[in-house]
Protein backbone atom coordinates (compact mmCIF):
# COMPACT_ATOMS: atom_id res chain seq x y z
CA UNK A 1 0.00 0.00 0.00
CA UNK A 2 1.40 3.47 -0.46
CA UNK A 3 2.10 5.95 2.13
CA UNK A 4 1.16 9.46 1.97
CA UNK A 5 3.71 12.65 2.81
CA UNK A 6 0.43 14.62 4.14
CA UNK A 7 -2.56 13.49 5.06
CA UNK A 8 -5.64 16.02 5.69
CA UNK A 9 -8.57 14.20 8.44
CA UNK A 10 -11.82 15.89 8.89
CA UNK A 11 -15.04 14.80 9.42
CA UNK A 12 -15.96 15.01 5.46
CA UNK A 13 -14.80 14.09 2.65
CA UNK A 14 -14.14 17.24 0.20
CA UNK A 15 -16.78 15.34 -2.06
CA UNK A 16 -19.62 13.38 -1.98
CA UNK A 17 -21.51 11.16 -4.10
CA UNK A 18 -24.20 12.12 -6.32
CA UNK A 19 -26.06 10.80 -9.24
CA UNK A 20 -25.92 14.14 -11.46
CA UNK A 21 -22.57 15.49 -11.70
CA UNK A 22 -19.32 14.56 -12.97
CA UNK A 23 -18.18 10.77 -12.43
CA UNK A 24 -21.02 10.58 -10.01
CA UNK A 25 -18.82 13.06 -7.37
CA UNK A 26 -19.78 16.56 -7.10
CA UNK A 27 -17.67 19.20 -4.46
CA UNK A 28 -19.31 19.85 -1.26
CA UNK A 29 -20.73 22.77 0.21
CA UNK A 30 -19.07 24.27 3.28
CA UNK A 31 -16.24 26.44 4.59
CA UNK A 32 -13.56 23.84 5.30
CA UNK A 33 -13.97 22.03 1.59
CA UNK A 34 -14.11 25.33 -0.29
CA UNK A 35 -10.53 26.23 1.87
CA UNK A 36 -9.16 23.11 1.55
CA UNK A 37 -9.80 22.17 -1.82
CA UNK A 38 -6.76 24.29 -3.50
CA UNK A 39 -4.05 22.84 -1.22
CA UNK A 40 -4.51 19.17 -1.53
CA UNK A 41 -4.83 19.42 -5.38
CA UNK A 42 -1.50 21.14 -5.41
CA UNK A 43 0.05 18.87 -2.55
CA UNK A 44 -0.27 15.18 -3.23
CA UNK A 45 -1.63 14.38 -0.08
CA UNK A 46 -4.46 12.18 1.11
CA UNK A 47 -7.85 13.26 2.71
CA UNK A 48 -9.34 10.84 5.24
CA UNK A 49 -13.41 11.42 5.72
CA UNK A 50 -16.47 10.31 5.85
CA UNK A 51 -18.21 9.86 2.72
CA UNK A 52 -21.86 10.78 4.30
CA UNK A 53 -23.13 6.86 3.91
CA UNK A 54 -23.23 4.23 6.58
CA UNK A 55 -21.84 0.93 5.91
CA UNK A 56 -18.63 -0.84 4.62
CA UNK A 57 -15.57 1.91 3.98
CA UNK A 58 -14.91 1.29 -0.26
CA UNK A 59 -10.98 1.78 -1.46
CA UNK A 60 -8.98 4.99 -2.22
CA UNK A 61 -11.01 6.90 -4.63
CA UNK A 62 -9.33 9.58 -6.93
CA UNK A 63 -11.41 12.51 -8.15
CA UNK A 64 -10.63 16.00 -9.98
CA UNK A 65 -7.36 15.51 -8.24
CA UNK A 66 -7.68 14.40 -5.09
CA UNK A 67 -7.18 11.34 -3.45
CA UNK A 68 -9.68 10.16 -0.98
CA UNK A 69 -10.25 7.67 1.28
CA UNK A 70 -13.67 6.58 3.04
CA UNK A 71 -13.91 5.95 6.69
CA UNK A 72 -17.11 3.68 7.49
CA UNK A 73 -19.55 5.33 10.32
CA UNK A 74 -22.12 2.53 11.56
CA UNK A 75 -25.61 3.92 11.34
CA UNK A 76 -26.20 4.33 15.33
CA UNK A 77 -22.66 6.28 15.44
CA UNK A 78 -23.24 8.35 12.63
CA UNK A 79 -26.70 9.45 15.06
CA UNK A 80 -24.71 9.75 18.59
CA UNK A 81 -20.90 11.12 16.95
CA UNK A 82 -22.33 13.44 14.52
CA UNK A 83 -26.30 14.65 15.76
CA UNK A 84 -25.27 13.98 19.22
CA UNK A 85 -21.85 14.73 20.35
CA UNK A 86 -20.68 17.30 17.39
CA UNK A 87 -23.80 18.68 16.60
CA UNK A 88 -26.07 19.46 20.01
CA UNK A 89 -22.62 19.02 22.44
CA UNK A 90 -19.44 20.53 20.86
CA UNK A 91 -21.28 23.33 18.18
CA UNK A 92 -23.63 25.31 21.03
CA UNK A 93 -20.79 24.77 23.50
CA UNK A 94 -18.31 26.29 21.88
CA UNK A 95 -20.51 29.60 20.07
CA UNK A 96 -20.75 30.61 23.64
CA UNK A 97 -23.34 28.32 24.65
CA UNK A 98 -25.82 30.85 22.86
CA UNK A 99 -28.22 27.41 22.48
CA UNK A 100 -27.83 25.06 25.52
CA UNK A 101 -25.64 22.16 25.10
CA UNK A 102 -26.82 18.71 26.13
CA UNK A 103 -24.22 16.20 27.98
CA UNK A 104 -25.19 12.64 26.67
CA UNK A 105 -22.43 9.77 27.64
CA UNK A 106 -24.05 7.74 25.12
CA UNK A 107 -22.79 10.25 22.56
CA UNK A 108 -19.60 10.63 24.31
CA UNK A 109 -18.96 7.15 23.83
CA UNK A 110 -19.74 7.18 20.06
CA UNK A 111 -17.61 10.18 20.00
CA UNK A 112 -14.62 8.58 21.13
CA UNK A 113 -15.32 4.89 19.10
CA UNK A 114 -15.39 7.62 15.90
CA UNK A 115 -12.43 9.38 16.52
CA UNK A 116 -10.43 5.74 17.27
CA UNK A 117 -11.81 4.78 13.60
CA UNK A 118 -10.05 7.92 12.40
CA UNK A 119 -6.92 7.62 14.24
CA UNK A 120 -6.78 4.13 13.19
CA UNK A 121 -7.42 4.82 9.66
CA UNK A 122 -4.72 7.50 9.38
CA UNK A 123 -1.51 5.43 11.44
CA UNK A 124 -2.23 3.28 8.18
CA UNK A 125 -1.82 5.44 5.15
CA UNK A 126 0.96 8.02 6.41
CA UNK A 127 4.74 7.41 6.14
CA UNK A 128 7.33 7.50 8.38
CA UNK A 129 7.89 11.08 10.03
CA UNK A 130 5.14 12.80 7.68
CA UNK A 131 2.72 14.91 8.46
CA UNK A 132 -0.75 14.57 9.33
CA UNK A 133 -3.27 17.34 9.52
CA UNK A 134 -6.51 17.24 11.61
CA UNK A 135 -9.61 19.56 10.99
CA UNK A 136 -11.79 20.81 13.12
CA UNK A 137 -14.47 19.81 16.17
CA UNK A 138 -15.21 16.35 14.91
CA UNK A 139 -11.65 15.42 15.69
CA UNK A 140 -10.43 16.51 18.65
CA UNK A 141 -9.31 13.20 20.04
CA UNK A 142 -7.52 11.97 17.36
CA UNK A 143 -4.24 13.76 18.19
CA UNK A 144 -3.48 11.78 21.15
CA UNK A 145 -4.52 8.74 19.82
CA UNK A 146 -2.59 8.96 16.62
CA UNK A 147 0.36 9.84 19.06
CA UNK A 148 -0.14 6.93 20.80
CA UNK A 149 0.67 4.34 17.70
CA UNK A 150 2.38 6.64 15.78
CA UNK A 151 4.70 8.77 17.61
CA UNK A 152 7.38 9.69 14.29
CA UNK A 153 4.05 11.70 12.96
CA UNK A 154 4.03 15.37 12.92
CA UNK A 155 0.39 16.18 14.13
CA UNK A 156 -1.52 19.28 13.41
CA UNK A 157 -4.75 20.03 15.05
CA UNK A 158 -6.79 23.28 13.21
CA UNK A 159 -10.26 24.06 15.14
CA UNK A 160 -12.75 26.37 13.13
CA UNK A 161 -14.83 27.37 15.03
CA UNK A 162 -13.98 29.54 18.22
CA UNK A 163 -12.84 27.79 21.37
CA UNK A 164 -15.06 29.31 24.39
CA UNK A 165 -13.93 30.77 27.55
CA UNK A 166 -12.61 28.49 30.06
CA UNK A 167 -15.75 28.67 32.54
CA UNK A 168 -17.74 27.82 29.40
CA UNK A 169 -16.13 24.92 28.18
CA UNK A 170 -15.77 23.63 32.17
CA UNK A 171 -18.92 22.63 32.16
CA UNK A 172 -17.90 19.64 29.97
CA UNK A 173 -18.39 16.37 31.61
CA UNK A 174 -15.15 15.04 29.53
CA UNK A 175 -13.10 18.23 29.57
CA UNK A 176 -9.72 16.75 30.66
CA UNK A 177 -10.60 13.69 27.74
CA UNK A 178 -11.13 16.48 24.99
CA UNK A 179 -7.84 18.91 26.11
CA UNK A 180 -5.70 16.14 26.27
CA UNK A 181 -6.60 14.76 23.25
CA UNK A 182 -6.28 18.14 21.33
CA UNK A 183 -2.70 18.54 23.55
CA UNK A 184 -1.73 15.33 21.80
CA UNK A 185 -0.99 17.26 18.73
CA UNK A 186 2.58 19.02 18.09
CA UNK A 187 0.66 22.36 16.66
CA UNK A 188 -2.90 23.42 17.73
CA UNK A 189 -4.29 26.27 15.35
CA UNK A 190 -7.30 28.61 16.17
CA UNK A 191 -8.74 31.38 14.17
CA UNK A 192 -8.23 34.15 15.99
CA UNK A 193 -5.66 34.50 18.79
CA UNK A 194 -8.57 34.62 21.88
CA UNK A 195 -9.68 31.17 20.86
CA UNK A 196 -6.11 30.31 21.33
CA UNK A 197 -5.62 31.65 24.88
CA UNK A 198 -8.90 30.22 26.21
CA UNK A 199 -7.67 26.75 24.79
CA UNK A 200 -3.82 27.68 26.20
CA UNK A 201 -6.02 28.67 29.61
CA UNK A 202 -8.21 25.84 29.76
CA UNK A 203 -5.20 23.49 29.28
CA UNK A 204 -3.38 24.49 32.26
CA UNK A 205 -7.02 24.64 34.54
CA UNK A 206 -8.20 21.38 33.55
CA UNK A 207 -5.85 19.39 32.38
CA UNK A 208 -2.24 20.14 33.96
CA UNK A 209 -0.77 21.38 31.35
CA UNK A 210 2.38 23.82 31.78
CA UNK A 211 3.48 26.87 29.96
CA UNK A 212 2.48 30.01 28.16
CA UNK A 213 -0.14 30.63 25.84
CA UNK A 214 1.52 29.95 22.48
CA UNK A 215 3.66 26.66 24.40
CA UNK A 216 2.57 24.42 26.48
CA UNK A 217 4.02 21.30 27.74
CA UNK A 218 2.09 18.28 29.05
CA UNK A 219 4.24 14.91 30.09
CA UNK A 220 7.42 16.02 28.48
CA UNK A 221 5.54 16.32 25.17
CA UNK A 222 5.66 19.87 23.29
CA UNK A 223 2.60 22.03 22.10
CA UNK A 224 2.82 24.64 19.69
CA UNK A 225 -0.69 27.08 19.93
CA UNK A 226 -1.10 30.10 17.78
CA UNK A 227 -3.84 31.81 15.83
CA UNK A 228 -3.98 31.05 11.83
CA UNK A 229 -6.98 32.98 10.36
CA UNK A 230 -8.49 31.05 7.82
CA UNK A 231 -9.05 32.65 4.55
CA UNK A 232 -10.45 31.64 0.76
CA UNK A 233 -8.90 31.32 -2.67
CA UNK A 234 -9.26 35.34 -3.64
CA UNK A 235 -8.00 34.78 -7.41
CA UNK A 236 -10.45 32.13 -8.06
CA UNK A 237 -12.36 34.32 -6.19
CA UNK A 238 -11.34 37.29 -8.43
CA UNK A 239 -11.65 35.43 -11.70
CA UNK A 240 -15.39 34.15 -11.36
CA UNK A 241 -16.62 37.91 -10.52
CA UNK A 242 -14.58 39.06 -13.46
CA UNK A 243 -16.43 37.10 -16.15
CA UNK A 244 -18.84 38.02 -18.33
CA UNK A 245 -21.17 36.06 -17.91
CA UNK A 246 -21.28 36.82 -14.12
CA UNK A 247 -21.10 40.76 -14.66
CA UNK A 248 -24.08 39.66 -17.48
CA UNK A 249 -25.94 38.13 -14.29
CA UNK A 250 -25.47 40.72 -11.72
CA UNK A 251 -27.27 43.41 -14.09
CA UNK A 252 -30.58 41.04 -14.23
CA UNK A 253 -30.28 40.44 -10.59
CA UNK A 254 -30.75 43.98 -10.02
CA UNK A 255 -32.69 44.61 -12.70
CA UNK A 256 -35.52 41.67 -11.70
CA UNK A 257 -35.15 43.19 -8.48
CA UNK A 258 -36.91 46.31 -9.49
CA UNK A 259 -32.96 48.80 -9.52
CA UNK A 260 -33.20 49.15 -5.87
CA UNK A 261 -30.40 48.86 -3.89
CA UNK A 262 -30.37 45.24 -2.69
CA UNK A 263 -28.76 44.57 0.85
CA UNK A 264 -27.91 40.71 0.82
CA UNK A 265 -27.40 37.64 3.17
CA UNK A 266 -25.31 34.54 2.82
CA UNK A 267 -25.40 31.69 4.95
CA UNK A 268 -25.63 28.03 6.42
CA UNK A 269 -29.35 28.41 7.85
CA UNK A 270 -27.55 27.85 11.49
CA UNK A 271 -28.44 29.42 14.74
CA UNK A 272 -25.15 31.32 14.99
CA UNK A 273 -25.31 33.19 11.86
CA UNK A 274 -27.44 35.69 13.65
CA UNK A 275 -30.26 35.93 10.61
CA UNK A 276 -33.13 36.69 12.75
CA UNK A 277 -31.48 39.15 14.54
CA UNK A 278 -29.84 40.81 10.84
CA UNK A 279 -33.95 40.42 9.58
CA UNK A 280 -35.04 42.53 13.02
CA UNK A 281 -32.43 45.05 12.85
CA UNK A 282 -33.75 45.58 8.40
CA UNK A 283 -37.48 45.73 9.80
CA UNK A 284 -36.37 48.54 12.33
CA UNK A 285 -35.18 50.84 9.90
CA UNK A 286 -38.39 49.90 7.93
CA UNK A 287 -40.44 50.81 10.98
CA UNK A 288 -38.71 54.05 11.47
CA UNK A 289 -39.09 55.20 8.10
CA UNK A 290 -35.07 55.23 7.57
CA UNK A 291 -35.62 52.86 4.45
CA UNK A 292 -38.47 52.01 2.32
CA UNK A 293 -39.37 49.15 0.10
CA UNK A 294 -39.32 51.11 -2.99
CA UNK A 295 -35.76 51.46 -2.57
CA UNK A 296 -34.25 48.85 -1.35
CA UNK A 297 -34.67 45.05 -0.66
CA UNK A 298 -33.08 42.71 1.33
CA UNK A 299 -32.11 39.41 0.06
CA UNK A 300 -31.48 36.23 2.37
CA UNK A 301 -30.07 33.27 0.72
CA UNK A 302 -29.61 30.30 3.26
CA UNK A 303 -28.47 27.19 2.69
CA UNK A 304 -30.44 24.01 4.47
CA UNK A 305 -27.99 22.51 7.23
CA UNK A 306 -28.23 20.33 10.16
CA UNK A 307 -32.09 19.43 9.83
CA UNK A 308 -32.52 16.32 11.85
CA UNK A 309 -31.10 18.93 14.91
CA UNK A 310 -34.17 20.39 16.94
CA UNK A 311 -32.92 23.57 17.08
CA UNK A 312 -32.12 23.81 13.57
CA UNK A 313 -35.43 23.26 12.60
CA UNK A 314 -36.56 26.33 15.43
CA UNK A 315 -34.35 28.30 13.85
CA UNK A 316 -36.05 28.10 10.20
CA UNK A 317 -39.45 28.02 11.29
CA UNK A 318 -38.81 31.81 13.33
CA UNK A 319 -36.63 33.11 10.13
CA UNK A 320 -39.88 32.13 7.90
CA UNK A 321 -42.36 33.94 10.64
CA UNK A 322 -40.19 36.69 10.64
CA UNK A 323 -40.11 37.33 6.65
CA UNK A 324 -43.62 36.77 6.31
CA UNK A 325 -44.28 39.46 9.00
CA UNK A 326 -41.91 42.18 6.99
CA UNK A 327 -43.36 40.79 3.93
CA UNK A 328 -46.64 41.30 5.25
CA UNK A 329 -45.93 44.83 6.75
CA UNK A 330 -44.10 46.50 3.93
CA UNK A 331 -43.96 45.06 0.66
CA UNK A 332 -45.80 46.92 -2.29
CA UNK A 333 -46.80 44.80 -5.67
CA UNK A 334 -43.63 44.58 -7.13
CA UNK A 335 -41.63 45.94 -3.92
CA UNK A 336 -41.36 42.59 -1.95
CA UNK A 337 -39.18 43.32 1.12
CA UNK A 338 -37.47 40.24 1.77
CA UNK A 339 -36.33 37.84 -0.73
CA UNK A 340 -35.54 34.70 0.84
CA UNK A 341 -34.27 31.64 -0.46
CA UNK A 342 -33.47 28.53 1.20
CA UNK A 343 -31.09 27.19 -1.05
CA UNK A 344 -27.36 26.42 -2.28
CA UNK A 345 -26.47 28.83 -4.92
CA UNK A 346 -23.49 27.40 -7.94
CA UNK A 347 -20.49 29.47 -7.37
CA UNK A 348 -21.18 32.02 -10.45
CA UNK A 349 -24.60 32.25 -9.18
CA UNK A 350 -23.11 33.28 -5.59
CA UNK A 351 -20.33 35.71 -7.00
CA UNK A 352 -23.22 37.24 -9.59
CA UNK A 353 -25.20 37.81 -6.10
CA UNK A 354 -22.61 39.27 -4.43
CA UNK A 355 -21.81 41.35 -7.25
CA UNK A 356 -25.10 42.99 -7.19
CA UNK A 357 -25.34 43.37 -3.93
CA UNK A 358 -25.16 47.10 -2.58
CA UNK A 359 -24.76 46.02 1.00
CA UNK A 360 -23.40 42.48 2.38
CA UNK A 361 -24.92 41.94 5.58
CA UNK A 362 -23.00 39.29 8.02
CA UNK A 363 -23.98 39.19 11.55
CA UNK A 364 -22.79 36.27 13.40
CA UNK A 365 -23.63 36.16 16.92
CA UNK A 366 -20.66 33.79 17.50
CA UNK A 367 -18.05 32.85 14.47
CA UNK A 368 -14.80 31.07 13.94
CA UNK A 369 -14.23 33.17 11.43
CA UNK A 370 -16.79 33.48 8.05
CA UNK A 371 -15.87 33.01 4.98
CA UNK A 372 -19.09 34.36 3.27
CA UNK A 373 -17.54 38.13 4.13
CA UNK A 374 -14.06 37.42 2.64
CA UNK A 375 -15.78 36.26 -0.42
CA UNK A 376 -17.77 38.85 -0.37
CA UNK A 377 -14.87 41.45 -0.82
CA UNK A 378 -12.84 39.21 -2.86
CA UNK A 379 -15.89 39.17 -5.90
CA UNK A 380 -15.76 43.29 -5.93
CA UNK A 381 -13.51 43.21 -8.62
CA UNK A 382 -15.47 46.78 -9.19
CA UNK A 383 -14.37 48.27 -6.05
CA UNK A 384 -18.24 48.89 -5.19
CA UNK A 385 -20.22 47.70 -2.45
CA UNK A 386 -20.00 47.81 1.20
CA UNK A 387 -19.19 45.39 4.13
CA UNK A 388 -21.81 45.38 7.58
CA UNK A 389 -19.96 42.62 9.45
CA UNK A 390 -20.37 41.21 13.08
CA UNK A 391 -18.04 42.22 15.71
CA UNK A 392 -17.98 38.76 17.03
CA UNK A 393 -17.18 37.13 13.54
CA UNK A 394 -13.28 36.31 13.71
CA UNK A 395 -13.36 37.83 10.29
CA UNK A 396 -14.07 41.21 12.16
CA UNK A 397 -10.14 40.90 13.24
CA UNK A 398 -8.93 41.35 9.88
CA UNK A 399 -11.24 43.11 8.22
CA UNK A 400 -11.38 46.16 10.15
CA UNK A 401 -12.46 48.89 7.54
CA UNK A 402 -16.14 46.94 7.04
CA UNK A 403 -18.80 48.65 9.14
CA UNK A 404 -18.50 46.46 12.65
CA UNK A 405 -21.66 45.98 14.47
CA UNK A 406 -22.87 43.99 17.85
CA UNK A 407 -25.45 41.76 16.36
CA UNK A 408 -27.03 42.03 20.03
CA UNK A 409 -27.96 45.31 19.32
CA UNK A 410 -30.52 45.80 16.92
CA UNK A 411 -30.79 49.51 16.89
CA UNK A 412 -27.27 49.77 16.11
CA UNK A 413 -26.84 47.00 13.69
CA UNK A 414 -30.03 48.85 11.75
CA UNK A 415 -27.73 52.50 12.25
CA UNK A 416 -24.10 50.24 10.79
CA UNK A 417 -26.59 48.96 7.69
CA UNK A 418 -28.34 52.79 7.35
CA UNK A 419 -24.43 54.01 7.26
CA UNK A 420 -23.12 51.48 4.84
CA UNK A 421 -26.15 52.31 2.55
CA UNK A 422 -25.45 55.69 2.51
CA UNK A 423 -21.31 55.83 2.46
CA UNK A 424 -20.22 58.46 0.33
CA UNK A 425 -18.70 57.04 -2.87
CA UNK A 426 -15.19 58.27 -2.32
CA UNK A 427 -15.44 56.49 1.10
CA UNK A 428 -16.66 53.50 0.12
CA UNK A 429 -14.73 52.54 -2.17
CA UNK A 430 -11.70 53.56 -0.24
CA UNK A 431 -12.79 51.14 2.48
CA UNK A 432 -13.55 48.32 -0.05
CA UNK A 433 -9.84 48.69 -1.61
CA UNK A 434 -8.08 48.06 1.85
CA UNK A 435 -10.43 44.95 2.71
CA UNK A 436 -9.72 43.88 -0.75
CA UNK A 437 -6.23 44.23 -0.41
CA UNK A 438 -5.89 42.57 3.52
CA UNK A 439 -7.94 39.57 1.88
CA UNK A 440 -5.75 38.70 -1.54
CA UNK A 441 -2.42 39.52 0.73
CA UNK A 442 -3.60 37.05 3.45
CA UNK A 443 -5.60 34.06 1.14
CA UNK A 444 -5.92 30.13 1.72
CA UNK A 445 -3.02 29.18 0.47
CA UNK A 446 -0.80 31.69 2.76
CA UNK A 447 -3.08 30.30 5.26
CA UNK A 448 -1.99 26.38 4.99
CA UNK A 449 1.69 27.30 4.28
CA UNK A 450 1.92 29.35 7.45
CA UNK A 451 0.25 26.23 9.36
CA UNK A 452 2.45 24.04 7.54
CA UNK A 453 5.47 25.27 8.08
CA UNK A 454 4.61 25.80 11.46
CA UNK A 455 4.10 21.55 11.73
CA UNK A 456 7.25 21.36 10.14
CA UNK A 457 9.51 23.56 12.47
CA UNK A 458 7.42 21.86 15.14
P1 LIG B 1 -19.30 27.63 8.13
O1 LIG B 1 -20.01 27.80 9.42
O2 LIG B 1 -19.90 26.71 7.16
O3 LIG B 1 -17.76 27.24 8.35
P2 LIG B 1 -18.54 30.11 6.54
O4 LIG B 1 -17.16 30.45 6.92
O5 LIG B 1 -19.43 31.27 6.44
O6 LIG B 1 -19.27 29.15 7.54
O7 LIG B 1 -18.48 29.37 5.15
C1 LIG B 1 -19.65 29.06 4.48
C2 LIG B 1 -19.31 28.63 3.06
O8 LIG B 1 -20.49 28.10 2.47
C3 LIG B 1 -18.86 29.78 2.18
O9 LIG B 1 -17.87 29.34 1.31
C4 LIG B 1 -20.13 30.16 1.42
O10 LIG B 1 -19.89 30.62 0.12
C5 LIG B 1 -20.86 28.86 1.36
N1 LIG B 1 -22.32 29.13 1.41
C6 LIG B 1 -23.04 29.59 2.47
N2 LIG B 1 -24.32 29.73 2.15
C7 LIG B 1 -24.43 29.38 0.86
C8 LIG B 1 -25.51 29.32 -0.07
N3 LIG B 1 -26.76 29.64 0.28
N4 LIG B 1 -25.24 28.90 -1.32
C9 LIG B 1 -23.98 28.56 -1.67
N5 LIG B 1 -22.93 28.61 -0.86
C10 LIG B 1 -23.15 29.00 0.39
C11 LIG B 1 -16.91 26.92 9.47
C12 LIG B 1 -16.90 27.95 10.60
C13 LIG B 1 -16.55 29.34 10.06
C14 LIG B 1 -15.22 29.27 9.31
C15 LIG B 1 -15.21 28.14 8.31
C16 LIG B 1 -13.84 27.93 7.72
O11 LIG B 1 -18.16 27.98 11.26
O12 LIG B 1 -16.46 30.27 11.11
O13 LIG B 1 -15.01 30.49 8.62
O14 LIG B 1 -15.60 26.92 8.90
O15 LIG B 1 -12.90 27.72 8.71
Amino acid sequence: MRRHDLVIMANRLPMRRSGRASGGWERSPGGLVTALHPVLRTREGLWIGWDGTSGRASRTIEHDGLQMKPVALATRDIDAFYHGFCNRTIWPLFHDAIRPAEFNPRWWEAYHRVNERFAKAAARQVARNRAVWIHDFHLLLVPQMLRATRPDLRIGLFLHIPFPPEEIFARVPWRASLLHGMIGADVVGFQTWKDAQNFSRASRHLADAEGTDSNLTFHGHKVRVNSFPISIDAKEMETLAARPSVQKRAVEIKSRLGNRRILLGVDRLDYTKGIEARLVAFERLLETHQASSDRCVLVQVAVPSRETVPEYEQTRTRIEEIVGRINGEFSHPGSVAVHYFRRNLGREELAAWYLAADVMVVTPLCDGMNLVAKEYVSSRVDGGGALVLSEFAGAAQELRQAIIVNPYDIDGMAAGIRRALHLPRSEQRFRMSILRMVVRRHDVQEWSGTFLGALERA
